[in-house]
């Protein structure tokens, strides 16, 4: 993974952070030993070493199906298991939203799957989360990297079930069946997604160092799974956003683009970022390299244009090629790729943003602080000694 320079701002920031809180627990043992600790100031300490403990980086991936949005997570955090870890295919692959975490109370990595049948219920996501009797759990073998991406395939499993079922569910429209359309048949079974969502736990080290990936499945699921986009996608600091090149921007992404991705960038102020993906599908030997360049240049303009974004904020890649080239240590396959390109992009604006985050949440942490200090002058428990605070299935988890 020496060439991810993703993972080495992360890893940057994260000793960083490291610094930050040896330098401030050195710093409360000072006030200690000369007896200077007050009770506001011992809060102060308390609750900034507890932000940035608790502070993590959502990177949520957002694009119609098959524009390789999964691929993309291989290629940028997963290539260092020489494997395509997460299933990616041709057609509509993913089924469930998926969160890649680490889980720091967790004895070991697990892949943990919301059943679908909870559509059922009046109960969110981050309710359910809560609950971990209602989700069923899978062991993850760290150290085989063959098992990891076999179980890795329950995220892309569905049933047969009844049109009943189907509509109990809330996961039959009509209006979405072309078959429908055509013929004004309905169907007697319809295929769903097994799984309503997925949370995935296991020691890599960027997700150890805060990194929160949101993997989102393409077709209809901004529609069927409205915490998805009310909450979820909101709550993410960045949100890339995934094109392909050899169909250009159809009106399926334009629609996905316009009402749910575009808004976050308006109404909440998240970054986003355009992935143009599978540029390798223009690379043609009976083209010299400058005319290559060209033509994904000029999709690149044009991506903008539709989208009406910068042209910088556009990224032409090829995900595939890019995980093929660090999986081979094949240095000008990944250069040719385009992926490090992204990655830089990504790093920068991470750690950036992470470092800001952290250092704005503490004046109105601290008068919260103070004002708790005033009503319990005691002091609360001990920070976590792990470092990290609570992973996905706790309390803490801001979905
Ligand atoms: N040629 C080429 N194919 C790619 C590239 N990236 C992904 N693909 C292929 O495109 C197909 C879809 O990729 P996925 O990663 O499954 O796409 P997705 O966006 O996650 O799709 P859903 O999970 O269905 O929403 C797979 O067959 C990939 O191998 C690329 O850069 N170039
Ligand atoms: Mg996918």
């Amino acid at each position: 993974m020496q060439n991810d320079a993703f993972s080495q701002r992360l890893e940057a920031y994260a000793n960083w952070k490291t610094e930050v809180l040896d330098t401030l627990q050195a710093f409360q043992k000072w006030l200690d030993e000369h007896e200077m600790d007050e009770g506001e100031t011992d809060l102060r300490i308390y609750e900034t070493m507890d932000a940035l403990r608790q502070d993590r980086l959502n990177l949520a991936f957002v694009a119609e199906f098959s524009r390789g949005k999964t691929e993309l997570i291989n290629a940028i955090f997963f290539a260092g298991y020489g494997c395509r870890l997460l299933p990616s295919d041709a057609g509509r692959t993913t089924m469930c939203p998926s969160e890649l975490f680490y889980d720091h109370r967790a004895d070991s990595a697990y892949l943990r799957l919301l059943p679908i049948e909870t559509r059922r219920e009046d109960r969110s996501i981050a309710d359910y989360k809560n609950a971990p009797e209602h989700w069923v759990t899978l062991p993850l073998n760290t150290d085989s990297p063959e098992q990891m991406s076999d179980t890795f395939r329950e995220v892309i499993r569905t049933k047969t079930v009844k049109l009943e079922t189907a509509r109990e569910l809330g996961l039959y429209d009509e209006s979405q069946d072309s078959r429908f359309q055509k013929t004004g048949e309905y169907p007697e079974q319809v295929e769903i997604p097994m799984w309503r969502h997925a949370l995935i736990s296991f020691p890599h080290p960027l997700l150890k160092q805060g990194l929160v990936i949101l993997d989102t499945p393409g077709l209809n699921a901004l529609g069927n799974e409205p915490e998805l986009t009310v909450s979820m996608l909101p709550s993410a600091q960045a949100v890339l956003f995934v094109l392909a090149a050899d169909t250009g921007v159809t009106r399926s992404d334009l629609e996905m683009w316009e009402h749910h991705v575009h808004p976050l960038g308006s109404q909440h102020n998240k970054h986003l970022v355009v992935a143009l993906n599978k540029i390798d599908t223009l690379w043609d030997d009976l083209k010299d390299d400058a005319s290559v360049g060209q033509t994904i240049d000029t999709q690149r303009r044009k991506a903008a244009e539709l989208l009406h974004v910068d042209e910088e904020q556009v990224f032409p890649l090829s995900a595939l090629k890019g995980l093929a080239g660090k999986i081979r240590d094949d240095e000008e396959l990944l250069a040719r790729s385009r992926l490090p390109e992204l990655e830089g992009f990504l790093s920068n604006r991470g750690a950036a943003q992470q470092a800001q985050r952290a250092a704005r949440s503490h004046p109105a942490r601290d008068r919260r602080a103070a004002e708790r200090d005033a009503r319990h002058p005691q002091r609360p428990a001990g920070p976590d000694p792990q470092g990290i605070g609570e992973p996905g299935f706790a309390a803490r988890q801001e979905y």
